[in-house]
């Protein structure tokens, strides 16, 4: 219901102000079974028209891509496998030589990554999660690429503990232009320890492709700190993305009830978890009463209710001029593929480009310069419905948004923050300007079955809003463009 309206709202918007009428072409590698949801289709967006065509259909459980330099596709699947996919979509046997994984709940093989130098030196990097003693935990192993196989497999990391239980791997591994790699560890469901910097979870690592430590690392001189750490406080980061030119880091982070995050990631910092959090847990108990405090680090955007972000890339191909620079984002729950823009630091843009073609794995550009994603089936998608819901029943109240540009085109309407009479955290408040210019509409929740749309066209859209607040009825309001979602109870 909400995703028909946001599409609605969005296709007013794009008719009145279309940036641009070039034909964007995106191939999706559509890696499920259902064929209803494998046919090519077309899909309006500011942008112009994208074309989402099959690639390759029959893998299970699609984690991790990565172009091989003959245009052929490594792809992960999560139950252990690694194998080979052609550009006509041709499927291969299971490659030799993969670690055995952990295959239970989240665990599983993870990404993959193509050596820098791969045309020398063939080799191919996996993270996965490593059985052991304690538990599992994310590991990332290398091995000579031998068409059918991967030989002289070595393990260049291990998490360290090993935890039982099968949350939070993270398991994102990216190459730095300088050549180090990247690699993205979950808290393993343990949140406090992800500000511990004495073991690895809940951490972004960063270390040299034989698994070494780079000497300038930030926690290499401090008496109990792992030497591999970049940034902490992470929950479970499931998306990496770095500028080839500048090696800025982007990274995408689960929240645990509302609350996933993106971060522009810096060397020695605390990015919150669990400390401070937009999120809830999903009994609707509350994490942290802070949703931001001095020393730590602020998401540059946050999804209130989740979308389960999980991959995320720096758009640089020249086949979409109108999205350079761009990131875009891929969603597990809400199976949404989104385009984001930031500048200096503030969510500009948020568009959506589709949604419920599936769960979005990973997204790579492809040798055709063409975005490749890889995309889940439907099985264990979280009901967006349900979600409503569960916001309806929480305890307190949350608002969020974003920076608002007040040149959106359509209905411009100025409030006056102090009008949004909620207690605002102050992380909000502070990202909001005291008068912005919104454009969108609303939905008002009468009971259980009934919702009502309207559209946001004055101030006294916001006072109705606080009347049904006051009699305890749910509303969403959702902001098109510009703006993410301004939740309220
Ligand atoms: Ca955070």
């Amino acid at each position: 219901m909400i995703g028909n309206e946001w599409q609605r709202g969005r296709d007013g918007l794009v008719r009145s102000r279309r940036l641009e009428s070039c034909l964007l072409a995106a191939a999706a590698l559509m890696l499920m079974t259902t064929p209803s949801l494998a046919e090519d289709t077309l899909i309006d967006t500011e942008g112009g028209p994208i074309k989402v065509e099959t690639v390759a259909g029959g893998v299970d459980h699609p984690w991790g891509l990565a172009f091989l330099p003959d245009g052929r596709m490594l792809v992960t699947e999560r139950p252990g496998r690694l194998r080979i996919v052609t550009p006509d979509g041709i499927t291969s046997q299971p490659l030799t030589g993969v670690p055995q994984v952990f295959a239970k709940g989240q665990g599983g093989l993870f990404d993959v990554a193509l050596d820098p130098a791969f045309v020398s030196n063939r080799l191919v990097y996996l993270a996965y999660a490593e059985p052991g003693d304690g538990g599992a935990g994310t590991a990332v192993a290398r091995g000579k690429f031998g068409d059918a196989s991967l030989d002289d497999v070595q393990v260049i990391f291990r998490q360290q503990p090993k935890i039982d239980g099968p949350y939070h791997f993270g398991g994102r591994l990216a190459f730095a232009p300088d050549g180090r790699l990247f690699v993205t560890l979950g808290e393993r469901f343990q949140f406090e320890p992800a500000q511990d910097l004495s073991n690895h979870l809940g951490k972004i690592v960063r270390i040299n492709p034989d698994g070494s430590v780079p000497e300038d690392n930030p926690f290499v001189a401090q008496i109990d700190a792992k030497p591999e750490i970049w940034s902490y406080g992470h929950r479970n980061p499931q998306g990496v993305a770095i500028h080839p030119e500048t090696g800025k880091l982007w990274e995408s982070e689960f929240g645990p009830m509302g609350g996933d995050e993106l971060n522009l990631i810096h060397p020695g910092l605390n990015y919150g978890w669990p400390l401070v959090t937009f999120g809830l847990e999903h009994s609707g108990a509350i994490i942290s009463r802070y949703t931001s405090k001095p020393g730590m680090e602020d998401p540059v955007t946050q999804w209130t209710p989740s979308i389960a972000v999980c991959p995320v890339l720096l758009c640089l191909s020249d086949r979409y001029p109108g999205w350079r620079s761009h990131l875009l984002v891929g969603s597990l729950a809400r199976q949404e593929f989104r385009r984001l823009e930031v500048r200096a630091g503030h969510l500009v843009e948020d568009e959506l480009l589709f949604k419920e073609r599936g769960r979005i794995r990973d997204i790579v550009t492809g040798p055709d310069g063409l975005l490749y994603l890889a995309i889940e089936h439907q099985g264990i998608c979280r009901e967006p419905a349900r979600l409503f819901d569960d916001f309806r029943h929480r305890a307190g109240n949350f608002v969020q948004a974003s920076r608002i540009d007040a040149n959106v085109g359509r209905r411009l309407v100025n409030l006056d923050a102090r009008a949004v009479h909620f207690p605002l955290e102050r992380n909000f408040a502070r990202k909001l300007p005291q008068s912005f210019g919104y454009v969108g509409s609303g939905l008002r929740q009468h009971g259980r079955n009934r919702r009502e749309q309207f559209e946001l066209e004055s101030p006294e859209d916001i006072g109705s809003i606080q009347q049904c607040n006051a009699g305890n009825r749910a509303q969403a309001l959702r902001i098109h463009r510009r703006a993410a979602h301004l939740w309220c109870r």
